[in-house]
């Protein structure tokens, strides 16, 4: 009787766990020709976000991220895990940086006005900091879009060694973007 009820309950917990994952990750994937875009966006009042604000890629998919900044401020977009922070107490960018390992291999179309950071030196696009970049100088691979760039797109292969979970952020304005929710999750899954 005993063996029953736990050969019964093991049955529950398996079509539980079944009916929870559903199908894999949720989250906005790449269209069939790999396209997906993302809206950076912010309104009065702070309201700051990814649209989506949850992704879902697969190793070896050709993806091209179209970042659109349809706000009035600045954003970065940055893909990491493990936020650091600064001295400040302020979220100042990931400690593990998910495009750094294959920058050699990544693409970028840097919109007008837009630009592509690494380690807070400006690598390709029209640097509009004027020489400074304090603000946007937080460790790693990073798209600064300012506002009215048009479209940004970041090309690249996904790469095995990314499976997991990653997350997209912005950490401009002292990190209070971030802060006030531009952030979301990156999940990699294999084929
Ligand atoms: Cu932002």
């Amino acid at each position: 009787m005993k063996r029953l009820i736990v050969i019964s309950l093991l049955g529950i917990f398996t079509l539980l766990a079944a009916a929870c994952s559903g199908g894999g990750p949720q989250g906005a994937r790449p269209d069939s020709s790999g396209n997906l875009t993302i809206l950076q966006e912010d309104s009065e009042g702070g309201n700051m976000k990814f649209s989506p604000n949850s992704i879902v890629l697969t190793v070896g998919q050709r993806v091209r991220l179209v970042l659109e900044n349809k706000g009035q401020k600045n954003h970065e977009f940055m893909i990491g895990r493990a936020v650091v922070y600064n001295p400040a107490g302020e979220p100042d960018g990931f400690k593990e940086d998910f495009f750094g390992p294959m920058a050699d291999q990544v693409k970028a179309q840097t919109g007008m006005g837009a630009m592509l950071v690494m380690d807070g030196k400006v690598m390709q696009g029209m640097d509009m900091s004027g020489g400074n970049t304090a603000g946007m100088d937080h460790p790693g691979w990073m798209v600064m879009n300012n506002t009215g760039s048009g479209q940004t797109v970041i090309e690249f292969t996904v790469p095995e060694s990314a499976v997991g979970e990653w997350e997209m952020g912005c950490f401009q304005d002292k990190g209070s973007h971030y802060d006030d929710g531009m952030r979301g999750k990156v999940i990699v899954v294999k084929p």
